[in-house]
């Protein structure tokens, strides 16, 4: 069993519906419970700034998937909750975004599968709500979080 964490996002429809609806799916994948959920904050667009605000969150899960067979089933989600990737650039609005954080220790670097995610330890809309799940929390390669949003907050 591996823990795993995973961010969830939207900025298009009834946002926190559709984050709902999101943890629901996850609880019913298999070989997988959900053992924690940040609570959901409105954030400003990071990177494309002329898009709506995202309401952002992070689950926990302990799984006996393996990473990539979690990946699938994190986009089969989003698919079946209305994610549409035809004409929207990368980092565009979207209804549901389900992004693999972290998957215990493990680094992974495969075609379409970073672990940790590339952009967490820069990102202060992931790291919040994963330093409410657990401040202590390893990013293998970067240290912890709650020391990942000290360095955003000092500027650094
Ligand atoms: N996701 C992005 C790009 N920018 N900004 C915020 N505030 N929240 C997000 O989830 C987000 C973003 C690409 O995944
Ligand atoms: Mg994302
Ligand atoms: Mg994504």
């Amino acid at each position: 069993m591996a823990r795993a964490f995973v961010g969830v996002g939207s900025n298009l429809g009834d946002r926190e519906t559709l984050l709902n609806e999101a943890v629901a799916a996850l609880r019913g994948l298999p070989q997988t419970e959900v053992r924690a959920i940040s609570s959901f904050r409105d954030t400003a667009p990071v990177g494309i700034v002329d898009q709506p605000r995202f309401l952002n969150g992070a689950v926990e899960l302990e799984t006996g998937l393996q990473a990539e067979a979690l990946l699938a089933a994190l986009l089969g989600i989003e698919r079946s909750l209305g994610r549409d990737r035809t004409d929207v650039p990368p980092g565009g609005p979207r209804t549901i975004d389900l992004d693999l954080l972290l998957f215990g220790e493990a680094r992974i670097d495969e075609p379409g599968l970073e672990v940790p995610h590339p952009r967490l330890h820069e990102r202060r809309f992931v790291l919040e709500p994963l330093a409410e799940l657990d401040p202590a929390l390893d990013v293998p390669g970067k240290g912890p979080v709650e020391a990942l949003l000290a360095k955003l907050d000092s500027g650094a």
